[in-house]
């Protein structure tokens, strides 16, 4: 039986744009049946933005060096709408430690360092909503 539809923010973070590989990640996400991108921009993200994104870790040793890593180029900010999407595309990036992640998931095949996994995804419904409303206001 089918479930009710989903949204998830995904973030395609600067180093996956600086590395090329936008074109790779959002295909492996067109390439699940019944997935849509419903908004997707380019954008650099506004330190503000990012300390609200990041708050529950403001104060950890690896804070402030990911909140300038965020803001350091360009990332593709995406809402993306389908069923089980939010459990869906965590899968696809895999573990946050890429070292970790399976071969086959987007940060085990890509990725080496924590900080540098390439992929931000929503990991709960109650994410999604705050997070679609941070990145994409005019929308929810
Ligand atoms: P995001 O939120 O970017 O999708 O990552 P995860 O959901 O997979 O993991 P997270 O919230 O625990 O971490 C957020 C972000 O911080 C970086 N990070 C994390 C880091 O640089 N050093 C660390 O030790 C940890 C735990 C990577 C992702």
């Amino acid at each position: 039986m089918s479930q009710p539809s989903q949204r998830t923010l995904v973030l395609l973070k600067p180093d996956t744009v600086r590395r090329g590989l936008v074109g790779e990640v959002i295909g492996r996400i067109e390439a699940k049946a019944g997935w849509r991108i419903v908004e997707m921009d380019l954008r650099t993200i506004e330190r503000p933005v990012l300390e609200q994104h990041y708050a529950e870790h403001e104060g950890r040793p690896f804070y402030e060096p990911l909140v300038e890593f965020m803001a350091s180029g360009p990332s593709v900010a995406m809402i993306v709408e389908g069923e089980r999407v939010i459990e869906g595309i965590r899968a696809l990036a895999g573990p946050t430690d890429p070292i970790a992640a399976a071969p086959g998931s987007i940060r085990g095949d890509h990725a080496t360092i924590v900080r540098e996994n390439l992929i931000h995804a929503s990991d709960s419904e109650e994410s999604a909503e705050r997070e679609i409303k941070l990145f994409f206001p005019e929308v929810s």
